[in-house]
């Protein structure tokens, strides 16, 4: 489906695992004083791409991404964050199970880290699994800030689910940068979730678009395809990858050419059916980690199955002990992405005890140059329309009656993933969740983390203009 339109496009039991994660506002505990456990400095950086392509951002202790912060589940670390900005900041740890006060997003409450200031606290990390790191500043029209810049990294909570052996273990952030505006770029949604349109409505706004956002160049973790080192592996070999769509503004699709992946966790979490696929669909913010065994001696492009992205650097190239050949792509089969593979009809879930109803639309120009987006009728902030009682198991129905998949998050809860598009599944455990364009997505949860939480789409530039919500408790 081709539409003028750029932005188309186990763990269970540890999140229950007895620690309680949410002392009482006000009771938290004080940081020891002395060398915090984790230090993130925030400060510009330059990120070389390729020869051609150096970048002026803002990054973690010198880099973007910033390092990958290994913790132990349910073990407190401090982290002291030094912000040597002009502008305050704030670190949101995505997909862990925190107080708001450490959670990190302004709506939220927690503290801004000033320009040129510092700001130390103490977090109880978890669940176990592969968390990323990342500003959760607004951007609004200004696209050299929050998501847009060099501000991510991996945070990796072990102990994970067992992913059996492996010889090689790498964390592969997907990444564009050097963001601009654009009103007229043309680009291939992904048909995913077998391009059903449950949600389309009967008359759309044909109002024109407001301006979005597209990026120049592409690269996985700091290198566009082609500069930097390959992955070297040796045929036998098995790899553990973790991926991170680290991007402010597109879903992706990527593959590893000649090779099938096999998916054992989504969002860091374990799957209950490890499956194999041929390329791998990531919204926004999503993780997955997948094991891939190395049997096909060459030199092989992991990359964007999109040809102008992945040219674009969207790639990186393995390569085989001893082979020597111009590394080859080659285009995995056409196959909608569809969560619901990786779930188990087993899965035995507590029922549900009320349902929240959500529906995503688009104003096209809504706010000017730029479209605005509203949940159930109303850009961000809301009355006090979502609020929780604690214990109550919850249906949230998230009906997208835009064109644009969006991948929607709340913050410090996990959901589960029980229907796309009026597909049933059960047992997958996830953060972040791609609601189809025109489509439905339905999850459920369970309302055991007291105070706010943001609920939103994490692609920056629809959550600036509106695309948010905070839950609160009773
Ligand atoms: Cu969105």
């Amino acid at each position: 489906m081709k539409r003028r339109d750029l932005l188309k496009i186990g763990a269970l039991a540890a999140a229950q695992s007895g620690f309680s994660r949410v002392p009482l506002l006000g009771q938290q505990p004080a940081p020891p004083a002395g060398k915090a456990d984790y230090t993130l400095r925030i400060a510009p950086v330059t990120v070389e791409l390729d020869r051609s392509h150096i970048v002026s951002t803002i990054g973690y202790n010198g880099t973007a991404p910033g390092p990958v912060l290994r913790m132990r589940d349910g073990r407190p670390v401090t982290v002291e964050v030094v912000n040597d900005t002009d502008t305050p900041e704030l670190v949101h740890w995505h997909g862990m199970l925190i107080p708001p006060e450490v959670d990190g997003t302004e709506e939220e409450g927690s503290p801004f880290v000033p320009p040129h200031g510092r700001h130390r606290f103490q977090l109880t990390p978890g669940p176990a699994g592969s968390r990323w790191y990342h500003s959760h500043a607004m951007a609004m029209d200004d696209l050299h800030k929050g998501a847009f810049t060099g501000q991510f990294g991996f945070v990796y909570v072990d102990p994970a689910s067992d992913p059996g052996r492996y010889d090689q273990e790498l964390f592969l952030a997907l990444r564009d940068w050097e963001p601009f505006f654009t009103a007229t770029m043309e680009d291939d949604d992904d048909d995913s979730h077998n391009g059903l349109t449950p949600e389309k409505p009967a008359t759309l706004n044909t109002d024109p678009n407001g301006l979005e956002v597209g990026s120049m160049t592409y690269s996985i973790n700091d290198k566009a395809l082609g500069s930097g080192e390959p992955i070297r592996v040796r045929e036998g070999q098995r790899l553990l990858i973790h991926f991170l769509n680290a991007s402010a503004i597109e879903n992706r699709r990527i593959a590893l050419a000649g090779h099938k992946m096999k998916v054992i966790a989504l969002d860091g979490n374990p799957v209950p059916t490890p499956q194999m696929v041929d390329s791998l669909f990531l919204g926004a913010g999503e993780r997955a980690d997948v094991v891939v065994e190395m049997t096909q001696p060459g030199v092989w492009i992991l990359g964007s199955t999109e040809k102008m992205v992945r040219d674009s650097g969207l790639g990186v190239v393995v390569e085989y002990a001893g082979q020597h050949r111009q590394p080859q792509w080659i285009d995995p089969p056409k196959a909608p992405w569809d969560y619901t593979i990786f779930g188990s009809a087993a899965t035995k879930s507590p029922e549900p005890q009320r349902t929240i109803e959500t529906v995503f639309e688009k104003i096209p120009g809504g706010a000017g140059k730029f479209n605005t987006w509203l949940v159930n009728g109303k850009p961000y902030p809301h009355n006090r329309e979502f609020v929780l009682e604690k214990g109550v198991r919850y249906r949230l129905i998230m009906r997208n009656r835009s064109d644009d998949a969006h991948p929607m998050h709340l913050h410090r809860h996990l959901w589960e993933l029980v229907e796309i598009n009026g597909k049933r599944t059960a047992g997958i455990m996830k953060d972040t969740v791609v609601v189809p364009y025109f489509g439905r997505a339905v999850v459920d949860f369970t309302a055991d983390q007291p105070g706010l939480s943001l609920f939103h789409c994490h692609i920056q530039q629809h959550m600036d203009y509106g695309f948010k919500a905070l839950f609160r408790y009773a």
